[in-house]
């Protein structure tokens, strides 16, 4: 990698965490910049006009290029690397499970994590508050559809670690803090084990 790589981050959040995995399965050094987003300081007029005027992070600065959205910055790190399989129809089942992470799982999970661990449910709105129970099932069943996948397969995709795994990884090995009981999914805990021993791992937060 030839440009200087920038991570905006917060360093709790599961979508900053796979960035940072990605890159240290990989090797690469990254240089860490940390946004309090409890403050708002993602919002600012600075960071919507040089960073991302989505007002969210993870955001990979390639030299002063900005890559927003963190399975897009997982590619841009990953590309060309045994992360990301050479086979065609890999490639694309590996794109599969990580939209269905940002859409079925990632919505519901992560949310109710965030909301609940992080805001606290005392402070969450009336219309949070609504939402907790549809969250909650659905969460469960995105647990369900991995669970089943991984009860006969070793990894997500192409029988090793690649982008997929990275990116369910991210949330799933902290689902507890929303609320989200693992024990009842022997297979995910399986995989959570597999991910985590693989080389270059590193805990969120760290990197
Ligand atoms: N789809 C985006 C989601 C990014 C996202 O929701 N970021 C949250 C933290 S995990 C954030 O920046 N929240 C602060 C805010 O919305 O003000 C991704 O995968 O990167």
């Amino acid at each position: 990698m030839n440009e200087k790589l920038i991570l905006h981050e917060y360093a709790a959040s599961g979508n900053c965490y796979k960035v940072r995995l990605t890159a240290a399965r990989l090797g690469y050094p990254l240089e860490r910049r940390q946004y309090d987003i409890l403050a708002g300081e993602t919002r600012t007029p600075h960071f919507l006009n040089t960073v991302n005027a989505n007002g969210r992070i993870p955001v990979l600065q390639v030299g002063d290029r900005f890559i927003p959205e963190s399975n897009a910055a997982c590619f841009y790190l990953a590309d060309g690397s045994p992360l990301i399989p050479e086979r065609r129809f890999e490639r694309a089942d590996m794109l599969r499970w990580m939209f269905f992470e940002q859409y079925s799982h990632e919505p519901n999970v992560a949310t109710l994590r965030f909301w609940l661990a992080f805001v606290g449910e005392a402070q969450l709105t009336d219309a949070q508050r609504g939402q907790i129970e549809a969250r909650k099932a659905a969460g469960i069943a995105a647990l369900q559809l991995m669970e089943d996948h991984l009860a006969t397969n070793r990894f997500f995709v192409a029988d090793r670690l690649t982008l997929a795994d990275i990116a369910l990884y991210a949330y799933t090995h902290v689902a507890g803090e929303g609320g989200f009981e693992l024990e009842a999914f022997p297979y995910i805990q399986a995989w959570l084990e597999r991910v985590a021993t693989g080389p270059g791992h590193v805990p969120i937060g760290a990197g």
